[in-house]
């Protein structure tokens, strides 16, 4: 066996592997990584809401911004960490595979670590091209994976600490000991195994940001014409605005259409419709706004309508009050969505009638639909049946 191992070692040895071209990766790694973790945190307290919870309603672009920082540094994620995968996987060849306690703790560490990363950032991506093959629910899935992925890395890192210190600054002489068995002969040392590690290191770097700027045009309108791969295109779709789901999608193209609709306000088990009509005689406000969908994609568009507190004035509740707001959706995750106080009283909170400078289309919510700053996709709700004041 060890014979096997030995051969196979030397057979996948390279010269540009080394514990400092791990180290190099492993920090570009660290740092997309908690990008991922600190804007998928605010954006699973968004929607989950703790009840600390600080809701951020300017700039209106903000959870534009750290969505699209979430996406594309996640899609960033995926060439650094299959180069560090490759950086080390020579060593999952070494024998006997479990050397002591402390030996076995850091490999069943990295075990979980890689496990749990590949899943992560594998089901991301899928799920940002609109394909959700799992039966579980993604968004909490995403969220526990996060924080598993977090323990494992901090004890990987503190089993590692002394060869990431020793490789930091990239001043250490290469063990010859693990040298020989990552392939790496003498890497640090002789020059054309510090040229490759440069080299490879100048290729995972080109690769890594040609792939994000050919991707980051769904998040970041200025590099929108460079968008290649990414799902989503900007200014396309009705009213230039992308559609995910459609009315048809939805099951709500009938009752949206209804002549008859109306807007049921629901103050103190009292409640009050507005017909359509009723809600143009109210005074109309534009803004501009942004969707911002937690799969990446974005687009800033002009809205107008009724002013969400002018709406709760006429029922005589106050502004500062928290909503349950209903789709006519007849069922499914889109169907109630529940607004803090902080973004009700804001004025640029919008029941919307219109985009972009003609009435919302049918895929965009007709006859009117939620928008308001600095909030998930998710919650814009389309196709309004209720707003009930808390
Ligand atoms: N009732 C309802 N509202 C909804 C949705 C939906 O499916 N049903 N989709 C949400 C999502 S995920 C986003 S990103 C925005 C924009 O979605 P769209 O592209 O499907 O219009 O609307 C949100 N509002
Ligand atoms: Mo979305």
């Amino acid at each position: 066996m060890q014979k096997l191992t030995e051969a196979l070692a030397a057979k996948f040895a390279s010269p540009t592997r080394s514990t400092r071209l791990t180290v190099v990766v492993g920090r570009w790694l660290g740092v997309s990584f908690t990008v991922c973790f600190l804007t998928g945190l605010l954006s699973h307290g968004l929607q989950e809401p703790p009840g600390w919870m600080f809701f951020p309603t300017r700039p209106v672009w903000i959870y534009q911004f750290t969505q699209g920082l979430h996406v594309t540094a996640g899609i960033a994620s995926i060439p650094l960490l299959m180069a560090k995968l490759w950086s080390v996987y020579p060593e999952l060849l070494k024998w006997p595979p479990v050397r002591s306690v402390a030996h076995g703790l850091e490999r069943a560490s990295i075990a979980l670590f890689i496990a749990s990363s590949l899943l992560e950032l594998t089901t991301g991506l899928i799920n940002t091209y609109k394909w959700y093959p799992w039966p579980f629910p993604f968004r909490q899935t995403h969220y526990w994976l996060a924080w598993v992925i977090w323990g494992s890395l901090l004890l990987h890192v503190a089993l590692k600490l002394p060869s990431i210190m020793a490789h930091w600054r990239g001043r250490a002489i290469e063990n010859p000991a693990t040298a020989s068995v990552t392939g790496a002969a003498g890497t640090g040392a002789t020059a054309p195994g510090r040229w490759s590690r440069r080299a490879f290191l100048t290729g995972l770097g080109v690769s890594t940001g040609v792939l994000v700027l050919t991707t980051a045009g769904q998040s970041f309108s200025w590099l929108g014409r460079l968008n290649l791969f990414a799902p989503r295109v900007m200014d396309t779709g009705p009213q230039s605005v992308p559609v995910n789901r459609t009315a048809d999608d939805a099951k709500v193209a009938g009752l949206a259409r209804a002549g008859d609709w109306s807007l049921t306000v629901t103050h103190h088990r009292a409640s009050r419709t507005f017909s359509l009509a009723e809600l143009h005689a109210l005074p109309q406000f534009s803004q501009e706004l942004p969707i911002a969908c937690v799969e990446g994609w974005s687009q800033m568009a002009q809205w107008r309508g009724v002013r969400m507190r002018d709406l709760l004035h006429s029922v005589g509740a106050s502004p500062d009050s928290a909503l349950r707001v209903t789709s006519l959706e007849p069922e499914g995750a889109y169907r109630l969505m529940s607004m803090p106080a902080e973004y009700a009283r804001d004025e640029r909170t919008l029941v919307a009638l219109e985009l972009n400078g003609s009435v919302l289309d049918l895929d965009h919510g007709y006859p009117a639909r939620i928008i308001a700053p600095g909030r998930p996709g998710v919650l814009q709700t389309k196709w309004l049946q209720s707003v009930e004041i808390l």
